[in-house]
């Protein structure tokens, strides 16, 4: 009897902690395997070879690796670099959705002024606009102006659009960061809650143990 109590106590505390879901952890795209030339970056989250997040562009020669060097406050090269003569100048695909907010650092090769900007436009699965922005690129520690794009939205985002307007026609950006509903939200048991749980399992069964025996 003991024993059955004991292990019912033990099952029920271990379902209610492997219902506890960790909260949403963003993941972060460093650009660090793109190879110059090519015109598409795949991001795999989870790693089941089928990728979550597709950045692309329609300009033939493809994106570059590095841009403006050294000492840049937004950007760790290698970055994903391509020209800013298109608009917009890159798409990003986001195949299992983007929740809750985007990030990414961005510089570009230009001088400081109203002209010297990054845009980016989200859009839902129906082509709906979810939410905007525009960024200018001020001089921080580089030679370059350089931002850092932050949008919060509600709702899923399918793709966005991204363009910039720099005086020499290029941009960088990197450390693109969202939740791109692949390796985010993760439902596992907590240690910490399944030993607690297992501790107080034993403290009752213990005490119940007491009981009948007097
Ligand atoms: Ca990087
Ligand atoms: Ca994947
Ligand atoms: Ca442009």
């Amino acid at each position: 009897m003991y024993l059955l109590r004991n292990l019912c106590i033990t099952a029920f505390f271990g379902t209610v902690s492997l219902f506890i879901v960790q909260p949403a952890k963003a993941s972060l795209i460093t650009f660090d395997d793109l190879a110059s030339g090519q015109t598409s970056f795949g991001f795999d989250g989870d790693g089941d070879k089928i990728d979550d997040v597709i950045f692309t562009t329609t300009n033939p020669l493809g994106f570059n690796i590095s841009g403006p060097g050294l000492n840049q406050v937004f950007v760790n090269e290698p970055g994903l670099e391509g020209t800013s003569l298109l608009d917009p100048d890159l798409k990003v695909d986001f195949l299992k959705g983007a929740k809750d907010f985007l990030s990414f650092g961005f510089a570009l090769d230009s001088f400081e002024g109203s002209n010297t900007f990054a845009a980016f436009n989200l859009f839902d699965s129906n082509g709906n606009s979810l939410a905007s922005t525009q960024e200018l690129g001020v001089l921080g520690t580089s030679d370059f102006p350089e931002g850092k794009i932050q949008l919060n939205f509600s709702g899923v985002a399918a793709y966005g659009t991204l363009n910039f307007s720099s005086n020499f026609g290029r941009y960088i950006i990197d450390n693109f960061e969202g939740n791109f509903g692949s390796t985010e939200v993760v439902t596992s048991v907590p240690e910490s809650a399944t030993i607690l749980g297992s501790g107080i399992a034993l403290v009752f069964g213990a005490l119940f143990h007491k009981r009948k025996r007097k």
